[in-house]
């Protein structure tokens, strides 16, 4: 249970936050956690190439398993612990497409974000150009139209599935929380501000907020987006 479990991670991560959330949904509390540091290169230490030989978060381990995409961190868990706290995979196949289809278009919406707030660390000073930025703040905008125009069908539900929160809830949450973060404006993406302000006070979002974002001052990398 919940003592086998033993997760590294760094505040303000995604995919560490997913799994944080997922724990909290399946009543896993008392788990061992270890908050390491990204300015500190933490994720590059011994006791996180132990679990993760990438050396990066999360570092989860489950038991004997070790489980350091998040993704397969959550299904694995909601496997293992069908019948205890929330159930986050429905019976219902309408609600399970729904749910398959927004959690694995995540990736989509991530790499976009981050293609725009972290450009220039990607890449090097010469090499960076206007042309680029532009490119990548106008996908940005036709991929966030279209989960505008997602939740806008959903308009009398909570979640990203109907009216469950599921899985696709867990994995996708962290991420538009990140864009919030990042300046992202409620004003300019209405229904994606409504769907973040309808979950962040869930419970299990709750108790794992990200400590570093807490009393500190958002950003505004996305605001004119
Ligand atoms: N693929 C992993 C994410 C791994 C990952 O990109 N981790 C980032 C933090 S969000 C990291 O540790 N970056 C530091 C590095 O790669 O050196 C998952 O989805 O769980």
């Amino acid at each position: 249970m919940a003592k086998d479990m033993t997760l590294l991670w760094g505040s303000g991560s995604s995919p560490c936050w997913r799994i944080q959330i997922m724990l909290e949904e399946k009543q896993l509390q008392g788990y061992n956690q270890k908050l390491l540091s990204f300015e500190k290169m933490e994720h590059k230490s011994q006791e996180v190439l132990d679990i993760n030989p990438r050396g990066q978060f999360p570092a989860f381990k489950c038991g004997k398993h070790i489980l350091n995409e998040s993704f397969a961190a959550c299904f694995f868990l909601e496997n293992e612990y069908k019948s205890q706290g929330t159930k986050l995979i429905p019976d219902s196949p309408d609600v399970q497409a729904q749910m398959y289809q927004r959690m694995f278009e995540v990736f989509t919406l991530g790499q976009k974000m981050v293609d725009v707030i972290y450009y220039n660390y990607l890449v090097p000073e010469g090499e960076r150009h206007d042309s680029a930025i532009q490119r990548n703040k106008e996908a940005l905008t036709a991929e966030l139209k279209l989960w505008e125009g997602y939740l806008k069908k959903r308009s009398g539900d909570c979640c990203l599935a109907g009216k469950e929160f599921t899985l696709a809830d867990v994995l996708v949450f962290p991420v538009i929380a990140y864009m919030f973060r990042s300046g992202l404006s409620s004003e300019r993406h209405p229904a994606l501000g409504k769907y973040y302000n309808s979950l962040k006070d869930r419970p299990s979002i709750k108790a794992t907020w990200p400590p570093t974002w807490q009393g500190t001052p958002a950003q505004d990398t996305l605001k004119a987006i």
